[in-house]
């Protein structure tokens, strides 16, 4: 197979459309839940200037993780002590350090007009602080980056701060607990530099930025439960700490933009969530569900979308919290009224980064030993036994979620407009390589048409879609054994060369159809794949797990073969 896909797979798929359509029949599905209603194909297509874009981020592909200059970041650590599965670390990971040009290429095939990529802080100032010296070759590897999508006619989308901490930031200043109550923290000033520096010098080009991705990761997973870098474990206030610093870093970096670099360059900043739909397991959880995800997206996004403060239910219920546990102050910070102003509205554009939805419970006033986050919120959490599974222990695959989540942001903080910046589907690492990649297939169509049920619809400001991910990558704590590329890499190959799957086939489809238009070729084999892909299980397409029965097996097979026919056609 060469790493050049064509185009026509879906035109010269008939065959397959109509086995598909047979097996879809004769097979009775395990896993229902199909309704018919809520999860009918939608057809039409997205506004015209809709952004589809793909995503990843500096350490799960640049590798390269000390050329130069480049300082270690808080993964470099995590990863040399040996705490990933596997032992994997990022050092070299798809190597796009080196390969960016090859990147650019696969998007370009792919018909991509925009890249969400992150900035590695290390890589431009080695210990997170411009006056310690600036790493040329870092500088010169971003612009030559972006240069290279420009030149493809690619938009460079770009995260400031996607999980990788200079190490030496953590180590002078203790990283985002660096003194969080006060005004004049210096964790917030150095963000706010390394901020500047990026418009400085890549604003020029870089019309849209994302100042953190994720700092619900960053705060619960980095500094509460301390197995994510840099590896804090404080669970009663650390990511309490954490998120408020970080809330004030990014309104810095805001208003940096704003005061000093938009007039020129005229580009938008923002922020990215993450946020799993919540759903009540019955209707007296329905209470249960909104704290869910108050105290997950609201966390941030009410300070920053709403008013500047946390979420009204998150303050009564940490206030109620203290006087449980006889403490005189809430764990969770205040801000200064002056903060608040200086926080709210300082989103251009509302990031949403959305994989999956949990089932949520009641879970009300439980005694407390050790008061953590994941208690303070009083709720359970949960999958409904019909939600298929992917390769990632969390990722329950529940389209319909992306809707209601996307209708919840639009009413929430008043009706911004929403990128979302990454969703997508994991593989196991397995061999034969799952490179027919039909779940994947599955999962984009079916949350794509959510997504674009919410745009029209729901009218929801929906202004772009990223795909999750580009590439194979470095899966954090789960190194390389979980897949969620469009395009397979062999991380034994030290070439790292780059293999399109079928789902990257089906997404330039997607893309250049810019959805689901009545009467394409594109949307009749969508049409055919839509039973099928709300009725299988991984299990049963890829005869993975050990209990696969028969059927499963004979039905990967037959789905297999076709497949590999239409596809080695092309390659
Ligand atoms: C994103 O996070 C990241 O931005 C991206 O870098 C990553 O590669 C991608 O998703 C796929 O994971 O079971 O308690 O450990 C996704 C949001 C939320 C998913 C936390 C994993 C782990 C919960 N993540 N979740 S836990």
């Amino acid at each position: 197979m060469s790493a050049t896909a064509s185009d026509s797979i879906m035109e010269t798929g008939t065959f397959v459309n109509c086995f598909l359509l047979v097996i879809s029949l004769v097979i009775i599905p395990v896993n229902g839940g199909y309704d018919k209603e809520r999860d009918a194909l939608l057809k039409g297509t997205f506004p015209q200037d809709f952004i589809w874009s793909s995503a990843t981020a500096a350490y799960q592909i640049e590798g390269a993780w000390n050329v130069s200059d480049k300082g270690p970041s808080v993964w470099d650590t995590l990863a040399h002590q040996g705490r990933v599965y596997n032992q994997d670390t990022g050092d070299v990971a798809c190597d796009s350090y080196h390969k960016y040009p090859e990147d650019v290429a696969l998007m370009k095939q792919m018909g991509l007009k925009y890249y969400r990529f992150s900035i590695s802080w290390p890589r431009i100032f080695p210990t997170g602080e411009q006056q310690d010296g600036v790493n040329q070759d870092g500088v010169r590897y971003y612009n030559a980056l972006i240069n290279e999508l420009i030149a493809n006619d690619i938009q460079p989308m770009v995260t400031l701060f996607h999980w990788d901490l200079p190490q030496v930031l953590q180590d002078r200043y203790g990283g985002f607990l660096n003194n969080h109550t006060t005004n004049t923290t210096v964790i917030h000033d150095l963000f706010g530099d390394y901020a500047r520096f990026c418009y400085q010098n890549f604003g020029d080009r870089v019309k849209y930025w994302i100042t953190f991705n994720e700092p619900w990761i960053t705060s619960w997973l980095g500094y509460g439960v301390g197995n994510f870098a840099p590896q804090h474990n404080e669970p009663a206030e650390g990511q309490y700490k954490a998120a408020h610093n970080i809330i004030l870093s990014h309104a810095k970096a805001y208003h940096i933009y704003d005061d000093e670099f938009r007039a020129a360059q005229n580009g938008q900043v923002g922020i990215t969530l993450n946020c799993d739909w919540g759903t009540p397991k019955t209707p007296a959880d329905a209470d249960a569900a909104i704290r869910y995800i108050q105290f997950s997206m609201g966390w941030f996004a009410h300070p920053i979308f709403k008013n500047g403060d946390y979420p009204e239910v998150m303050k009564t219920t940490m206030t109620r919290k203290a006087q449980e546990e006889g403490r005189t102050t809430s764990r969770l910070p205040e801000f200064t009224p002056e903060q608040k102003a200086y926080i709210s509205g300082t989103g251009d554009f509302f990031g949403l980064n959305h994989y999956t939805t949990v089932e949520v419970t009641d879970a009300c006033c439980t005694p407390i030993e050790n008061p953590n986050y994941d208690t303070d919120k009083d709720v359970g959490t949960g999958h409904a036994p019909d939600w298929p599974r992917a390769a990632s222990s969390w990722l329950y695959v529940v389209p319909w979620g992306i809707r209601n989540l996307l209708g919840f942001i639009k009413e929430e903080y008043g009706d911004p407009e929403i990128y979302v910046t990454e969703n997508g589907r994991s593989d196991h690492d397995q061999d034969p390589a799952i490179m027919m990649d039909m779940e994947r297939i599955c999962y984009y169509m079916m949350y794509t048409n959510e997504v674009m049920k919410a745009s029209n619809m729901d009218n929801v400001k929906v202004k772009a879609y990223t795909a999750w991910s580009l590439l194979d990558n470095f899966e954090w704590l789960s190194g390389y054994s979980e897949r969620f590329g469009l395009h397979y890499v062999d991380f034994n190959d030290p070439t790292r060369t780059r293999y399109p799957k079928a789902s990257s086939v089906f997404f330039k489809q997607l893309v250049r159809n810019n959805g689901y238009p009545e009467g394409s070729e594109f949307t009749k084999y969508v049409e055919n794949m839509w039973y099928f892909c709300h009725n299988t299980t991984e299990a049963e397409v890829n005869g993975y797990t050990g209990g696969a029965s028969q059927i499963s097996s004979l039905f990967s097979l037959f789905l297999a073969i076709p497949m590999m026919i239409a596809y080695s056609l092309i390659a």
